[in-house]
């Protein structure tokens, strides 16, 4: 591990623990943020990343799918631009042949993995999800299922009368993978109260991820920063997730999630509008992320959120993990998000490839798909379409869902 050239000699201890892999205090970490030595927080996060993963990084062919944004926390949850009322101009909530029909892109292409998320709906029982689930299975047999934040899981255990842990078995028996991160937003009670009041509350988003784990449902986990949260609260929500992977070890990866201010009343109220985390932002809560959570094995970066240039640098300051072709983004792209709506599978082999890694296609429970040799065509601009031939049968595990 090579000493770090730090312009801030603040951060001399916390270089010293990274070299010697020990684990960050917490203090350690509000160091980091207020620290401006975005270079020499980079280059650490970049080491712990390379003695972990190497110089790999993953990216999964994924399709996004928002099966309704009506929501019963519209009102509430001022951050977002995506939700509406039953009534609003703009709501929608499709029928299950509407969304296999939106699925069908997937049928000729390289899809993997469906990642499903939506509003809380007042009236959509348990069984639209199942039913949803495993039609969409007999559709795309070799298709894994990401769905449903821990939110959406205890709306739905409320409207059935059940538990968490009930809806999860069930959704499990109906074809579920794993769970994405989203709802984590914040966990401190000030900040949540203020950007997302009524949402789940950290202990309970806690718990659905628990009871998921147990079960053998590995899941993500996020962090929503850029809004009115401090260094201190980022601290703690880290410090929330490092410990229950702890217990656990079910997180397979941690994507910082950068604020988009457009369209939503927080937005309004402070005054912000474009995009409002900045490229040294971005940056920053990478690094710090796979410096502080030293137990989970993947650091995500999301692309349609942050820009693919700055998630393409993002490979230098410790992330390993690209967000995948996606295909339809709606939340972000609802909040103001200027990016494009989907990447090719090639576009992101080679946004890889450029920042001097190794693509290496994953599904969603991060078994490796492929590989590519420096003289595979797809590095060549004049070929067109990639060999998606790999099937589940070619799956090499990466890594478990187990503590690294
Ligand atoms: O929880 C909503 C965020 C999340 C806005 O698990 C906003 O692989 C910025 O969690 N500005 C949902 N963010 C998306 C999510 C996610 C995304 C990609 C991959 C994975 C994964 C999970 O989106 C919400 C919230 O934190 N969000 N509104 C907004 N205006």
């Amino acid at each position: 591990m090579p000493r770090f050239e730090l312009r801030d000699p603040q951060l001399g201890p916390v270089a010293a623990k990274v070299t010697a892999a020990e684990r960050l205090t917490p203090r350690d970490a509000h160091l980091l943020f207020e620290s401006n030595d975005l270079l020499g927080i980079g280059v650490m996060a970049n080491a712990a990343n390379q003695r972990r993963n190497g110089i790999r990084v993953l990216f999964s062919a994924n399709q996004h799918i928002n099966p309704t944004n009506v929501c019963i926390l519209r009102k509430t949850c001022v951050f977002c631009s995506f939700a509406r009322t039953p009534k609003e101009e703009g709501a929608y909530t499709r029928s299950l042949e509407d969304v296999y029909a939106e699925a069908e892109a997937a049928q000729n292409g390289p899809t993997r993995e469906f990642h499903i998320v939506g509003g809380l709906h007042p009236k959509l029982r348990l069984s639209y999800y199942t039913d949803m689930i495993r039609g969409l299975k007999e559709r795309h047999p070799h298709v894994h299922i990401k769905a449903l934040t821990a939110v959406e899981i205890a709306h739905l255990a409320r409207i059935e009368k059940s538990t968490t842990r009930k809806v999860l078995e069930e959704l499990q028996a109906a074809g579920l993978t794993s769970l994405p991160g989203g709802g984590a937003e914040v966990f401190g009670v000030a900040v949540r109260s203020t950007i997302a009041d009524r949402k789940l509350v950290a202990e309970d988003w806690l718990q659905v991820h628990r009871e998921a784990h147990e079960l053998g449902i590995p899941s993500n986990c996020t962090m929503l920063y850029g809004h009115v949260e401090s260094y201190t609260d980022r601290v703690e929500h880290l410090t929330m997730l490092r410990d229950l992977q702890d217990e656990t070890g079910g997180f397979l990866t941690y994507i910082p999630l950068a604020y988009h201010p457009d369209n939503n009343e927080l937005g309004d109220e402070l005054g912000r509008s474009g995009t409002a985390t900045t490229g040294f932002e971005d940056l920053k809560n990478i690094a710090i992320g796979r410096l502080f959570l030293d137990n989970i094995p993947h650091v995500k970066t999301h692309w349609p959120m942050v820009t693919p240039a700055i998630s393409q640098i993002a490979l230098e300051f410790g992330c390993d993990d690209v967000e995948g072709t996606v295909v339809y983004e709606r939340v972000y792209h609802d909040a103001g998000a200027e990016t494009p709506m989907m990447l090719s599978y090639e576009d992101l082999v080679r946004l890889i490839h450029g920042a001097g890694k190794e693509p290496v296609e994953r599904d969603s429970l991060y078994g490796m798909v492929r590989t590519f040799a420096p003289d595979d065509p797809i590095f060549d601009p004049e070929h067109e379409r990639p060999n998606t031939s790999a099937t589940s049968g070619d799956l090499v595990q990466l890594v478990g869902t187990g503590r690294a």
